[in-house]
């Protein structure tokens, strides 16, 4: 279940993270849908504990699998999925079948008001009791396979995958947001779940649904988060035939990369030749909402020098299925989403250059982003090729012949003649600018006869990385 079931030339999943149902359904369509991105990674859709404060993880501590959520109800749900599918973008829900929520004193109101009792395991919304959990135990030892697979992730009451009336339960849940026209499915923990498990759930749910588009028999997508940073007891080979897995050392190297730790000569051989899983298997990304919030070497929103170059490599080099992160503003680990005083979300609201306000970052609508999601669907189908370095951290390539590539990350100019691979013409640098109306804000370059054009970017240029492809041919 690797298919993502993409429209077109379409190739970047782009995660809104906290966002509204009702905004999303809207972003398809004024956004996404134009901008050729090819599906929406959304936030847990089922009913929450309403943790104080509302931080966003809350919504990774689930009472009952009905539809409602500080995101919106089912029913904005539905018309989310099927407004994104009518304009090409799909649509992916992160779910949460290892556990239920962690300890809440007395009873819990969830948000869609239902009750449970979280000591004594019991979600009557489900309904779970006691003995649908494994017992309780802590996690000391993350190489122990019993512990990370059968005690409580920091807290949460940890479900029993192996019994009837639990797979049962996920099925249907999963089944009824197939039913309302999904794509496929995040897998939360799934590192903490036995891979015969989730065997066993992957391959019992339904086909999707046709009525959305689906062509008859396409099973689900599923991409489940398996952290190893290699050498683990629980493996990401474990899930990999299952579905994609979450590859976090691409996060971590291109990090490094682009903080300068190493030198960017050295991502010619990136992907497999870096010990990455194979491509069609990687969900590759260069910050998730968890790893964002650490300090070291991922790169977030906070440097964006960087992080647009390291963006760009990600979604110019043909390696594994891409997730771009859009996120709101943060400060610590537990800082909620923009939120008004009744504790609402409030929605994105955009300035006159498109890009958002109001605490939302929105990285997928910075143009040097939403432009090399745009360069990726240019380029789709052809190879690296005519790889040029200057020994360090100066670096080019082309995407056969529909695209090129260059970044400057030493701190003098990069300023020479380079091999485009593209045909003779004038091409809109989609990094410093756009082409509107036949001419280009930002840099041009020339290519002549032989494919060879000047390139230039300077150390102190605002971006470190200059991006031409045929579909923006002046
Ligand atoms: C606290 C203590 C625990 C204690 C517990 C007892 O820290 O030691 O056992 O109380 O009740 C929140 C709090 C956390 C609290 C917990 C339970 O932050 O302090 O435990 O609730 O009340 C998100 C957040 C967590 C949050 C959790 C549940 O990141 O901070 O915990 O949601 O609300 C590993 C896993 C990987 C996981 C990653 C974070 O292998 O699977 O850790 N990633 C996924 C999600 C992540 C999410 C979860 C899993 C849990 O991406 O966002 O955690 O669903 O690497």
């Amino acid at each position: 279940q690797h298919n993502p079931h993409w429209w077109g030339n379409r190739n970047t999943i782009v995660h809104l993270f906290e966002w509204k149902w009702s905004d999303i359904a809207q972003e398809c369509e004024s956004f996404l849908g134009p901008r050729g991105f090819a599906g929406v990674q959304v936030s847990p859709v089922n009913e929450n504990i309403i943790a104080a404060g509302r931080p966003w993880w809350e919504r990774y501590q689930p009472i009952s699998y009905k539809l409602t959520t500080r995101s919106g109800n089912e029913e904005e749900f539905g018309d989310m999925v099927r407004r994104c599918n009518d304009v090409g973008v799909r649509i992916y829900v992160d779910v949460l079948l290892n556990h239920m929520s962690g300890d809440f004193d007395g009873v819990a109101v969830g948000t869609a008001g239902t009750e449970a009792e979280p000591r004594k395991k019991s979600f009557p919304g489900v309904p779970y009791t006691a003995q649908d959990f494994h017992p309780t135990c802590e996690i000391t030892d993350w190489n122990d396979r019993f512990q990370v697979q059968q005690c409580e992730l920091v807290g949460l009451k940890d479900l029993d995958q192996s019994s009837d009336w639990v797979r049962s339960k996920l099925i249907e849940f999963l089944d009824h947001l197939i039913e309302l026209g999904v794509a496929g499915f995040r897998v939360d923990a799934a590192k903490h779940m036995a891979s015969e498990d989730l065997e066993y759930i992957y391959s019992s749910l339904s086909n999707l649904n046709i009525d959305h588009g689906f062509p008859h028999n396409s099973r689900p997508f599923i991409f489940q988060e398996v952290i190893d940073h290699g050498h683990e007891t629980v493996s990401r080979d474990e899930y990999k035939d299952l579905g994609a897995v979450t590859e976090f050392r691409f996060s971590e190297e291109i990090g490094n990369a682009f903080r300068g730790n190493n030198a960017l000569k050295w991502l010619q051989s990136w992907g497999t030749g870096w010990g990455f899983l194979p491509s069609g298997q990687a969900l590759t990304f260069v910050d998730n909402h968890d790893n964002q919030r650490d300090a070291g070497a991922v790169l977030n929103y906070k440097s964006p020098r960087q992080y647009k170059m390291a963006t760009a490599f990600h979604l110019a080099y043909p390696y594994g299925i891409s997730r771009v992160m859009s996120s709101f503003a943060f400060d610590d680990h537990d800082t909620p989403p923009p939120q008004d005083a009744q504790e609402r979300i409030i929605s994105p609201e955009f300035d006159e250059d498109g890009a958002c306000v109001s605490g939302w970052i929105c990285e997928h609508r910075w143009r040097q982003i939403y432009a090399m999601v745009g360069f990726k669907n240019a380029v789709r189908d052809t190879e690296i090729t005519g790889w040029w370095d200057n020994g360090d951290n100066q670096i080019s390539f082309c995407r056969g012949n529909k695209g090129f590539l260059a970044f400057n990350n030493n701190l003098y100019d990069l300023s020479q003649d380079l091999n485009t691979c593209l045909p003779a013409g004038t091409y809109c640098d989609v990094i410093s600018g756009s082409l509107i109306d036949g001419s280009c804000t930002g840099k041009s370059v020339t290519v002549n006869e032989n494919g060879y054009g000047y390139i230039h970017i300077g150390s102190d240029d605002f971006d470190g990385v200059l991006a031409l492809h045929v579909d923006a041919k002046v």
